[in-house]
């Protein structure tokens, strides 16, 4: 937690400025090769945003949950490539351990998730369970002090460059959720194997891959809390934050398309005066401009509430589904102000597009959000 005010604006201010002087420059380059370069990862390292989210006894920032999405909405005003690199170590990869390990799991790893010396991954989706996430297949059988995992994970973000994985694998015939537990894996185990980076629409600079357990034997220490069949309830936490991430740099990355929209719209000249000035084009810049200020406000509230100690899921799940939803629209709309230079590379506005449609997809489809907002509400005002 950032104790004083003048410190989490200088914070801000920092990232703001990281952002503006070294990634925006690099975003083209970074399109074209698929690959972050090493003295961006090492600025990223020393600026401490690997641990943002990793408590300050660990090694990590300890921003509260506010802090960090005001730090996500920043780091998201560029290619969400550069963030999906150490998100995975304040979001899903990292908080199974943060929520739920056992303190010589957090001592063990966190302090390395952190610095970034390690990279964590999250191992939930499946080849052939995604949304139904308890249909779930890798089986995890004890075996003395140790467990054997077996099964394939698919969609892995950060897989290629993780240091550990947190698996979530059955332990038990108990159908569904019950019989699901969460393992730390150690890339380095044998019989962990990677599939090929995956060919992506967009989000060129993340990586993403299968990953294959063939008999993988971890010792029973690694089971995530020391306990059988809490892990699908694991996940689920972890995604009620991650899904909170994903919400800001939703909002992060709407605002630089709207930015990259509004210097579009003063320069380029039409019938003899800037397209800004015409009542269509500003009806799309105004309209961005609402969605963008209603899902920051969404965001920052269950971020609030969440650093309250209260149970976010139903928020969590409406600020990923509007924000996602909102930042497809706004890119949308950049692309027509933008006209014929919307659709070229050079602009940069179709690679957005692209980057962004993930957002209403990845921790957890817009409909998947539905589904958790409308059962929680009918569960809810059960009389
Ligand atoms: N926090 C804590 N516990 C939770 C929870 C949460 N947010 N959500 C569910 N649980 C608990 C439930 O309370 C239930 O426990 P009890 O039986 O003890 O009551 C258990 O977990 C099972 O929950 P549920 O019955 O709701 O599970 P379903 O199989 O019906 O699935 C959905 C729930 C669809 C919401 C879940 O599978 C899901 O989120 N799917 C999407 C997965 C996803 O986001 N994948 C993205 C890839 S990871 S990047």
């Amino acid at each position: 937690m950032i104790r004083d005010p003048e410190t989490l604006t200088l914070l801000l201010d920092t990232i703001g400025r990281f952002v503006r002087e070294k990634l925006v420059p690099q975003e083209a380059h970074v399109a074209e090769t698929d690959q972050i370069p090493d003295d961006i990862v090492q600025d990223m390292k020393e600026m401490g945003l690997f641990g943002m989210s990793i408590p300050e006894i660990y090694g990590g920032m300890g921003l509260t949950m506010e802090e960090e999405v005001l730090a996500g909405f920043e780091v998201a005003k560029t290619s969400p490539a550069f963030r999906s690199l150490f998100a995975t170590n304040n979001g899903i990869g990292a908080q199974g351990i943060v929520i739920d390990g056992t303190e010589a799991q957090k001592q063990y790893y966190l302090p390395k998730i952190a610095t970034g010396e390690i990279i964590g991954s999250f191992a939930l989706t499946e080849p052939d369970s995604g949304s139904d996430a308890a249909s779930l297949r890798t089986t995890a059988l004890k075996d003395g002090d140790f467990y054997v995992i077996n099964g394939t994970k698919r969609y892995i973000t950060n897989a290629p460059e993780a240091g550990i994985f947190t698996v979530m694998a059955r332990t038990s015939q108990a159908k569904g959720a019950e019989g699901i537990s969460a393992f730390v894996v150690e890339k380095g185990t044998p019989g962990v194997l990677l599939g090929p980076i995956d060919k992506k629409m967009g989000q060129k600079g993340a990586h993403t891959c299968d990953v294959i357990f063939d008999n993988v034997r971890i010792p029973a220490a690694n089971l995530i809390g020391g306990k059988e069949g809490v892990g699908f309830k694991t996940a689920m936490k972890v995604l009620d934050k991650g899904r909170l991430n994903i919400a800001a740099a939703s909002v992060g990355a709407a605002e630089r398309i709207l930015q990259d929209a509004l210097r579009y719209a003063r320069e380029r000249k039409q019938f003899g005066k800037a397209i800004g000035e015409f009542q269509l084009i500003q009806a799309m810049l105004a309209d961005s401009h609402a969605d963008i200020y209603a899902a920051r406000c969404m965001v920052l509230d269950a971020a609030r509430k969440r650093d309250e100690g209260r149970n976010v899921g139903t928020e969590a799940a409406c600020a990923k589904m509007f924000a996602s939803e909102m930042c497809g629209r706004v890119a949308d709309r950049a692309v027509q102000i933008f006209g014929g230079a919307g659709y070229l590379v050079e602009y940069g506005i179709e690679r957005f597009y692209r980057d962004v449609r993930l957002f209403r997809i990845y921790e957890g489809t817009t409909q998947i959000q539905q589904i958790v907002i409308a059962r929680n509400l009918l569960r809810e005002n059960r009389n």
